[in-house]
Formats: structure tokens, sequence, C-alpha cells
């Protein structure tokens, strides 16, 4: 069995957000200091630690959790886990750097009428960019509110057109080892591969993000694209996606690769369905103090009202 954060003992309950930024910034201040870019930054109007951001011109807001007390910036593009970029949570704000992220083209490939390579820009035109404010809840008990812009993805299987065949939908990561410096080690099996039944791919909860805060989206949350499904835990929700193939079978994700008795195929957030090394009873909301209390945990994250039916009459103990 590989070696890896998400496999090894408990996840850790330090609260994130005092602690991760300061460091990251401390961290970055020196290489800073070493490159002599003190001044060249100041120079160019921007504060150490802080990266430069492009505004999202067209998007609409939208009435989803508009009651939610938003994660802050800063906690979102900090205590991050992606594990191309290594398995620590400040590691992909850190290393970056190198990921180019333009051009950038999604290939949609299998089971559809309609294969084709998708450009960014032209992905990003599919539907009207809109702004979806989502609980996200990771599966290692940690949760925040993240406003996210994008598209459903809905919009790209229409355009693809999938035939009678397409069952399940894959979503494959890039993996560049030249600047994805966590794809050199074997972390996991690269790339990364996640996947939704076609019906789950189809519900208008279920986004390609592009964006969050009104701005572009920042490398370590995913840029250019990634996918995001607020019912599920974070794993499901696949970065820097370069590949979205149709298949009539069950993929085989990384994570059931991994270790198929701690993540199913489904991983939908479920509290009376504990990980076999720790209770998803309860979450914790990134953003807190120590002091901060776990909140129990919601059925479906909470968005069971409308999910729930996707799932009816299935065993949600053993399709977990
Ligand atoms: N390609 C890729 N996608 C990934 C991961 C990863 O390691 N690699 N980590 C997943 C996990 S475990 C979580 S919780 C979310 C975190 O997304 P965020 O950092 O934008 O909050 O990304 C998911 N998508
Ligand atoms: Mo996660």
């Amino acid at each position: 069995m590989k070696g890896h954060i998400m496999l090894i003992g408990r996840p850790s309950d330090i609260t994130a957000s005092e602690i991760t930024p300061a460091t990251v910034f401390r961290k970055r201040r020196a290489l800073i200091k070493a490159a002599g870019l003190g001044t060249m930054m100041a120079w160019s109007g921007l504060s150490l630690g802080e990266e430069p951001k492009t505004k999202i011109q067209d998007y609409s807001k939208s009435s989803y959790g508009q009651e939610e007390k938003l994660t802050s910036y800063r906690d979102i593009t900090t205590y991050n886990n992606f594990y191309e970029f290594g398995t620590g949570k400040e590691q992909p704000a850190e290393n970056v750097g190198q990921f180019k992220t333009t051009p950038w083209t999604v290939s949609i490939e299998g089971e559809v009428l309609k294969p084709r390579k998708l450009g960014i820009e032209e992905l990003m035109k599919l539907a009207p960019l809109e702004e979806r404010i989502y609980r996200m809840r990771c599966v290692e008990g940690w949760s925040m509110v993240i406003p996210w812009v994008g598209i459903p993805l809905s919009s790209l299987v229409k355009l693809a057109q999938p035939t009678g065949n397409a069952k399940f939908v894959e979503l494959i990561s890039a993996a560049d080892p030249a600047t994805m410096p966590g794809v050199r080690a074997p972390i996991l099996d690269w790339p990364y591969v996640e996947a939704l039944r076609l019906d789950e791919a189809m519900h208008s909860l279920t986004i390609l993000a592009v964006g969050l805060y009104g701005e572009i989206l920042p490398a370590q949350n995913g840029a250019p694209v990634r996918l995001v499904v607020p019912w599920k835990y974070g794993f499901k929700g696949g970065k820097s996606i370069v590949r979205i193939r149709f298949v009539e079978k069950m993929p085989q994700t990384t994570w059931m690769r991994a270790a198929p008795r701690e993540y199913g195929f489904y991983a939908n957030v479920n509290p009376t369905v504990d990980h076999p090394r720790w209770s998803q009873a309860s979450e914790r909301r990134i953003g807190g103090n120590v002091f901060s209390r776990r909140t129990p945990t919601l059925m479906f994250n909470g968005y069971a009202d409308q999910v729930a039916q996707l799932y009816a009459g299935m065993d949600l103990r053993k399709h977990f």
C-alpha cells in the first residue's frame, strides 16, 4: 500500500486558518527575499504573499447558498488537497509556480457522437457562467463554504451527445511530472481519475468550476477547470481536468484503487457511514479558532432534498 496522508492515521485537528497561511507566507517571504524579488513585487503593486488575481468578466450571481458564511479567500487558497503538488495542505499553494494553465484543452472522448477537443475559452462559453455558493466537505472531516464560478457539467454532456452505451463519465486530471512535483513521486496512481454516474453528471448541482470569489481559479484549486459535486466528499472533485471520457462500465477511480475499503465509488457525504478509521458524524468548519466546536455532518452534505432521489432503493452502506 502506498503512503499518503488520507491513508495514514486520523487527520489532524489543528486549526488551519490561523497556522497555515502564516507558515506559507513566512516561507514565501524567505523565498522572495532570497530571490531579491521584494522590491519588484512592491513595484508591481502586490504585497508579499499576495498572488495576482484575474477577475472573471461575465458571470451572474445565483441563489445557491446565499445564507452561508463564506470561508475566506486566503483559507480556500492556502489549505488544499492537490497531491500532484505534494500531500501537505500548504504545498499546493507553494508548488504551483511552474504549472501552466494556458493554453488548455479538454478532450471529450469515448461513447459520444461528438468527440472533440475543447479549448478552455470555448468551455467557459458552453453556458452562462454562474456563481454557486456550495458547502464543501472533505472526507478528512473538515469543511468550507466556497463561492465557485462555473457552468453545469450537463452543458458539456449535451455538447458531447453520449451514445446509449454511456453510463458513466470519467474525469481525468493533468499529470505532468515536469511541473507537478507530486507526480514525480509514487503517491497515487497518476493521473488522478474520478468519475460520476451519468445521471449524477447531469444533475444541476454538478458544475465545472473555472473560478472562485469572482476570480479565475488559482492553480492550487484546480485551474483552469475542475469538477465540483457538493453532496459528495471533496475527493470526487478532480482538479485541472484534461480528459472527459464517457464509458459503459463503472470506472476504477484513483481512491478506489488506493484503498477500496476506505473510498467507494459513490462517496456521498453520509454521517452514518464512518470511514474505517474515523467517524464521519461531525465536521470542523475551516476558519474557526481552536475553540470552535465541530458541527454535525448532514446527509448528502445538506443537499438531500435535491439529490436523494438519485439513490432511491440503493443500500448506501454497501454503495458508500
Ligand atoms: N487532481 C486532483 N484532484 C483533487 C485532489 C487531488 O489530490 N488531485 N484532491 C481532492 C480532495 S481530497 C479534496 S478535499 C479537494 C480539495 O479541493 P480544494 O483544495 O479546492 O478545496 O480536491 C480534490 N481534487
Ligand atoms: Mo478531501
